[in-house]
């Protein structure tokens, strides 16, 4: 399908031959940044370097065929489940059936609602104003619901089949090759971009604490892993700015201004088969458009830190409440990659399990039953927020 066929033209008006020429010119310079390819090791079973070389030159890169097909039909048999198990409506404590409402019972952040494509961060003050410009909102169909469900934090309480993706031994390595061998929990949502639903997220940076500190570098904010249920495309995916995680805070307003729209020139789009997981710098100027294709897009967002990054830091309290992480914080929240680990080792009995080294250097052994999943409920209220 070209790029054209996936966004419906009238949706931007006057703006839609311009529209769908940006997509289809990012979409080209995003497959020649050459940042994309499966995970592959070198003789020493370290991520290879070549890798790690053109995540940091780009600030993103695609893996490709990570999630293969069972693991995909697991992820989609769990999110029709908490699709069905959506509330009502917002506010509602029940879902379509009459049953407790999915997050209705959580007592952290859990779900995010907009109208149908929409833009609700973008020019507010939320999440300390990180997304000052707001995006086009195209005119949702008239008989959409007021407001939707598009994005789900803490959401691997929700699904084991995101839980198990959480434990995936090449996600782990990578997490370990850019963050360190300690590294750490952050946040992890699901992204829900219906076709002609899914709202924008509006351009921006993600983190909040160490912009001024004197050992700021690229990675000082993390990195999110991107695993996509149904791939992504320019019309659905997120777009990001490369090499913008290594300039510091960027004044959005003003490139927006320069731009004249939204429509960022150096911004590409991250292009996504299903099963292929991206990494991308939380540093990075990204954003994302309203989902006016006919196309699916959701994501399984799982972030990390480094060590170095949290401990000792007082959070900036945009997923969890203002908090000075100490060793206890990080040993508590990082118990989920034990559980996913042996949520994995128990339906994918011939991989080989990754080894997360701060488990072994204090003995730390865990299981995953039925006590474990009860344990994780509003697990995300200990979210590491730099
Ligand atoms: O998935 C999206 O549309 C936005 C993701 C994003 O902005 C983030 O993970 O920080």
């Amino acid at each position: 399908m070209s790029v054209q066929e996936q966004t419906t033209a009238t949706e931007y008006g006057a703006e839609s031959a311009a529209m769908a020429a940006y997509l289809s010119a990012g979409e080209a310079k995003a497959l020649a940044l050459g940042n994309r390819g499966p995970v592959r090791y070198d003789a020493d079973g370290r991520v290879h370097g070549d890798i790690l070389d053109a995540y940091w030159r780009c600030g993103f890169y695609v893996f490709e065929g990570v999630l293969g097909a069972d693991e995909l039909a697991d992820i989609e048999a769990d999110l029709q489940d908490i699709l069905g198990r959506l509330p009502l409506e917002k506010d509602a404590v029940v879902d379509a059936k009459g049953r407790p409402a999915l997050g209705a019972n959580c007592a952290a952040p859990t779900l995010f609602w907009s109208k149908p494509l929409g833009d609700p961060f973008g020019g507010t003050d939320l999440a300390n104003g990180r997304h000052p410009v707001k995006m086009f909102e195209p005119e949702a169909a008239a008989d959409t619901p007021d407001e939707i469900v598009y994005l789900i934090l803490g959401s691997l309480q929700f699904s084991d089949a995101c839980l198990r993706a959480y434990g995936h031994p090449d996600l782990l390595a990578v997490a370990a090759a850019v963050n360190g061998e300690d590294f750490v929990p952050f946040t992890d949502a699901l992204f829900i971009k219906a076709p002609g639903l899914g709202a924008s997220v509006a351009w921006h940076q993600d983190g909040t604490t160490h912009w001024d500190s004197e050992t700021w570098d690229q990675g000082s904010h993390g990195f999110n892993l991107m695993g996509q249920l149904y791939g992504c495309t320019p019309a659905n995916g997120v777009w990001v700015v490369p090499g913008s995680h290594k300039l510091g805070k960027i004044d959005i307003a003003a490139r927006v201004a320069d731009a004249g729209s939204e429509r960022l020139p150096d911004a590409v789009p991250i292009v996504c088969q299903p099963g292929d997981v991206a990494i991308t710098n939380r540093q990075a100027l990204h954003g994302s458009f309203a989902n006016t294709s006919a196309q699916w897009r959701v994501t399984l967002n799982m972030g990390f830190h480094r060590r170095a990054s949290v401990l000792g830091v007082a959070g900036g309290g945009l997923h969890s409440a203002p908090a000075v992480y100490d060793d206890a914080r990080i040993v508590e929240r990082s118990r989920i990659i034990g559980y996913a680990i042996e949520a994995r080792r128990q339906r994918f009995g011939n991989e080989t399990p990754y080894i997360y080294k701060p488990f072994t250097a204090r003995g730390d052994h865990h299981t995953w039953d039925e006590a474990a999943r009860q344990s994780l409920h509003d697990y995300n209220l200990l979210d590491m927020s730099i």
